[in-house]
This record gives structure tokens, sequence and C-alpha cells, in this order.
């Protein structure tokens, strides 16, 4: 799992093209650039150049090739009720690595271990760290911490950094720290999506 803490402004500048490409940034959200990853007969589908640029930037040293799918959530922490990423994985119709640019308010990510079907209801899910997802970070977590946990962003005013946060000194924080979360966030989750036959 990596998660950087600042990106430098060569490498931020896909993501500053994207915002003035698309228009009004403060409330964007796209739900799957790239097409209906998942659904039968999902062939890939051209991106829009800014966020070609994103996943060609966040595909690093994958052998399997570049993110071809984004996803851009925008967060109000402003609002009420507050938002909130319910514990999921980002599951089969994806290759198992996930990045994740964020850019605006911080917050915190939690990992949890993912329960078998039997445990689902019996056993409390077990927290395996925290990440600190802070303005212009780049988190790519791949492997088990894709499949065998889940992510989530739980609803809160302010995040206190833990001790299990697994990239505190990247992030710049410390155990005790608080992380007041005000006004927006987004998130460009960039990921590969498998083609998947038509039934
Ligand atoms: O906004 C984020 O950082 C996480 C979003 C997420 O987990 C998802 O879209 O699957």
């Amino acid at each position: 799992m990596i998660a950087r803490p600042k990106i430098s402004r060569n490498e931020w500048k896909p993501a500053e093209i994207g915002a003035f490409e698309v228009g009004n940034f403060a409330l964007l959200s796209c739900p799957g650039l790239g097409g209906p990853a998942g659904e039968p007969g999902f062939a890939p589908e051209p991106l829009p150049a800014w966020a070609a640029e994103l996943c060609a930037a966040a595909a690093t040293d994958d052998a399997r090739g570049a993110p071809n799918h984004a996803l851009v959530n925008a967060y109000d922490f402003d609002a009420e009720p507050r938002p909130f990423v319910f514990p999921h994985t980002d599951g089969p119709a994806y290759d198992d690595r996930t990045a994740t640019l964020s850019c605006g308010a911080d917050c915190v990510m939690t990992f949890s271990r993912r329960l078998a079907p039997e445990e689902v209801g019996v056993v409390a899910p077990s927290v395996a760290c925290t990440v600190a997802l802070r303005r212009r970070s780049l988190l790519v977590f791949s492997g088990a911490a894709y499949a065998a946990h889940t992510h989530a962003i739980d609803a809160a005013e302010s995040d206190v950094v833990a001790g299990d946060c697994a990239n505190a000194d990247l992030a710049g924080v410390a155990v005790g720290d608080v992380l007041p979360r005000r006004g927006l966030r987004h998130s460009f989750t960039l990921r590969r999506a498998k083609p998947i036959p038509s039934k």
C-alpha cells in the first residue's frame, strides 16, 4: 500500500487540467468514466483526455497496464447528514488494484478485515489499519488490501489520528492529531476494469 503525502506541481498538472476541462469542479461527480464496469458485455470505453492522463500517471509499475476507469466522488463535509462511504471491497469487476487521488478536504479511510459469509453478523470486523487521505495525496492499494479487506470512510466531524495509521509519517501527522473535516473533498478512483463477455 502506498500513500503519498503530496504530489509535486508537475505530477499535479493532469488533475488541474481535468478541473478546468470539466468546468464546475466544485460540484463535480462522475459515476464510472470508462463505461459500466462489471456489466455483461462491458468493454472499456475511451476516457476523456484528463482522465486518461490521470490513469497513465497512476499506472507506475503495474505490468497489467494503466487504469482504464475513473470514478469521481464529491463529498461536502459541511452537509448534514455527513457523507460517508460504507465498508466495501471494489470487487471482481476490476484488477485488484485501486489508486485514489484525493483533493480538497482531508479525511481518514479505514481498512478492516473482510468477513467470510458465515461471520457476517456474528464477528465484528477488526480494523487492520487507517490511512490519512490528505489533500493532493495518492493512495494505491492492491492484493490483500484490495481483496481481503474492506475500505470505508466513516461519518465523522473530525478524524483523530490513531496508532494504526499506516501512513502517519508520509502524511505528516502524529497519533492524537485531530484532522477536522471541513468543506469539499473530491476523490478520483482509478481502476482497471476487466472486459466482460455478453450473456
Ligand atoms: O472517495 C474515496 O476516497 C473512496 C471512494 C470509494 O471507496 C469508492 O468509490 O469505491
